[in-house]
């Protein structure tokens, strides 16, 4: 299906559209070139080898609207023009988009490598494995979804010049580490840490040899599941306070984790109980309180995870990066990115997690504004076609809200995470009152008293783009800070286990040759986005929005309201409203005369007129489709893709009757 009525578009019709086709299975929808993509929580039988190969190579529009769809022309563009795309997947928590994902790379992986060679073989099956890897470490069972993507990832695949895949490299964003410590009722930690208990066997069986075929070595596998079991068993230690100092309750635990990490039991205590700290020249070793050990504890489990995922995603890069490719013989080489980040976050109870994934949506929201509906209506303005300007929310106020220097949200966070001396969550909050106390997005308990969805004091809101989410800054300060003593970063550094000690370079600075802050989380963050969007930027466009159709995960349920409110925040129907207003295809009049030209006789097989503009003027008249089309400055654009296929069909035909005449030609002079 794609939108190009003629009618003006109100939501509750394009809502009755995307219902009616999602009772018929159809789940995909085209608006322009963006694939809308409805959950149908149902295997549906749309995937398989029959259906990849009717999309094989097709246009855009030729074949009903379809994830391969959109994957074969992300390719097509790569392929014949040599330009870098890439598909940006989004959508909300269980939408859809890490199955998007893996259905595009399952195409891209499926229509390639037609010689069978054996390393364009390794290479693709080695790209389809490390997913499997990275969602056992990297997913787990939240309330939204039972499989839901725990941090983002950015996965650019690249090609030869032949348009096979060989090699690719994985970015991954936030991990949401603190899930390892606590998880809100009903959800669990991350996958691996049951994979290998009674009901899920089976997935630590596909895990454990994804690993093997990547090429991981047994020891290496060896220190992962060592390291899984560490965490679980430090989340057993217990400190007891005798006197004012404390002790570990068990002991026996510390003797399992030192040898689960190849220590030593008294430094595990140590790190555990103390931290070393300098006091002018002195060094001494200071004991924690209970509540310093209990967080130093937590703090080293969390840690030790994300090392581990680090680690996990560097040495896949390491196995799939592109190998002795010349450019200098086989040309360039390009690229289809992959991105699927966590989607748009509401939960019960929101925290630094749910702001940095929601500030990463406002970034994606702002790409696509810039991208699809500004970018849109420029393109027509400088090619001089009349065009009624169409409006839209631009969330760039909130992205500025968020990230701004000096004045926006991480700013203040980290003024008050550098303060010495004890600060608050409270004290936090307060710095964003009177900075931000007047922001029309930003409110809080202090600057909006009749605001009764602020139900605690140190709750505060974001009127974000996709609706308004209340956070509470409690533990925002922590997070940022993400303090580890150095303590345990020596301690893993020592360690005899040579995969663990490489995870923890930094372990090998003493104390006093540790000077330097590091970046806050919530800075770095920011910085990883800022480059995600740049690299984005740079690439051929191709979108996918992913809608949720009910909370329930039911394959019934067409959430009406739901579903209004996403296709209102996901921009579609201004996306809607500027393709109707707009054109569906556009081409420079000399590649558009290039491909059509033996339609007409006054352009086959070649022209006489002043212009290639008037050219395809004088052929476009002739088919009759004047009122189809506008001209601009450099390029004739369409409006309805129906015309375009009458002028594929044309062409077809004419090259039929070209090559039958020519046959004849040379027949006569055998
Ligand atoms: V999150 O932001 O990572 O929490 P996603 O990635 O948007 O989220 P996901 O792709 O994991 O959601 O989809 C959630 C579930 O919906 C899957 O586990 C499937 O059970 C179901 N799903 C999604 N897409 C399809 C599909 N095309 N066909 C069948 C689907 N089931
Ligand atoms: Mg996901």
């Amino acid at each position: 299906m794609v939108l190009y009525a003629e009618e003006t578009i109100h939501p509750s019709y394009l809502l009755f559209l995307l219902l009616r086709r999602f009772e018929k299975g159809r789940i995909y929808t085209f608006i322009g070139e963006v694939v809308v993509s409805v959950n149908p929580y149902k295997a549906l039988n749309i995937y398989g080898r029959d259906t990849i190969e009717q999309y094989k190579g097709r246009e855009l529009y030729e074949r009903p609207p379809h994830l391969f769809a959109i994957a074969d022309a992300a390719y097509k563009a790569m392929k014949r023009r040599s330009k870098d795309t890439c598909i940006m997947i989004s959508g909300e928590s269980g939408a859809g988009k890490t199955e998007a994902s893996k259905y595009i790379m399952q195409y891209i992986a499926a229509i390639t490598n037609p010689s069978q060679r054996a390393e364009i073989e390794r290479v693709k099956n080695m790209l389809l494995k490390s997913n499997c890897v990275l969602e056992a470490f990297g997913n787990a069972k939240t309330n939204r979804n039972d499989n839901s993507s725990r941090f983002g990832k950015y996965m650019d695949i690249n090609f030869d010049f032949k348009g096979d895949p060989i090699g690719g490299h994985i970015n991954n964003y936030l991990l949401e580490k603190s899930r390892v410590i606590v998880q809100q009722p009903g959800e669990r930690s991350f996958h691996s840490f049951y994979q290998s208990s009674i009901n899920d066997a089976a997935e630590f069986k596909v895990v454990a040899e994804a690993m093997k075929v990547i090429g991981f070595k047994p020891e290496e596998i060896q220190t992962v599941y060592k390291i899984l079991a560490a965490i679980l068993h430090l989340g057993n230690v217990k400190f007891i306070v005798d006197g004012d100092t404390p002790l570990i309750e068990n002991g026996k635990i510390v003797s399992v984790l030192a040898e689960l990490l190849s220590t030593k039991t008294d430094m595990v205590e140590k790190a555990l109980l103390y931290r070393t700290v300098a006091t002018g020249r002195d060094i001494i070793d200071k004991q924690h309180t209970e509540q310093e050990a209990s967080y130093g504890r937590d703090a080293f489990a969390k840690a030790i995870y994300e090392r581990l995922f680090c680690w996990i995603v560097t040495r896949i890069n390491d196995i799939i990066e592109v190998k002795n490719y010349d450019t200098t013989i086989h040309g360039k080489n390009t690229v289809i990115g992959v991105l699927d980040i966590y989607g748009f976050e509401i939960f019960d109870n929101n925290s630094f997690e749910q702001f940095c994934i929601n500030y990463c949506n406002e970034k994606l929201q702002q790409l696509f504004i810039q991208l699809v509906l500004k970018q849109e209506q420029e393109e027509y303005q400088r090619e001089g076609i009349p065009w009624k300007h169409i409006d839209y929310f631009n969330n760039q106020i909130i992205v500025d809200l968020v990230e701004q220097q000096h004045k926006g949200i991480i700013a203040i966070l980290d003024d008050a995470c550098m303060n010495v001396g004890k600060v608050t969550d409270g004290m936090f909050l307060e710095a964003l009152n009177s900075k931000l106390g007047k922001h029309g997005h930003f409110s809080s308990r202090k600057t909006c008293a009749s605001d009764k969805s602020l139900e605690f004091d140190r709750d505060f809101r974001i009127r974000h783009y996709a609706g308004d989410v209340v956070y509470s800054a409690i533990g925002f300060i922590d997070k940022n800070k993400d303090t580890l003593f150095q303590d345990f970063k020596r301690l893993m550094y020592n360690s005899s286990n040579p995969v663990l000690k490489n995870m923890w370079p930094e372990g090998k600075l003493s104390i006093t040759e540790v000077t330097k802050r590091p970046l806050t989380a919530a800075t770095l963050f920011k910085n990883s986005m800022i480059a995600l969007v740049d690299n984005l930027a740079s690439k051929e466009p191709y979108y996918v929005r992913c809608i949720k159709p009910n909370d329930k995960k039911s394959p019934q349920i067409f959430d009406d309201e739901r579903c209004r409110h996403q296709v209102e925040y996901l921009g579609l129907l201004e996306n809607v409203r500027v393709r109707r207003a707009g054109f569906a295809f556009r081409q420079a009049y000399e590649k558009f005369l290039h491909r059509y030209k033996m339609i007409s006789e006054f352009t086959w097989p070649s022209h006489d007129l002043p212009s290639d503009k008037e050219a395809v003027k004088k052929l476009i008249e002739q088919c009759g489709f004047q009122d189809d089309v506008a001209y601009g400055k450099t390029k004739i654009f369409i409006r309805t893709p129906r015309t375009l296929f009458t002028l594929e069909e044309l062409r077809a035909q004419m090259l039929v009757r070209i090559v039958l005449f020519l046959q004849k030609v040379a027949s006569c002079f055998i």
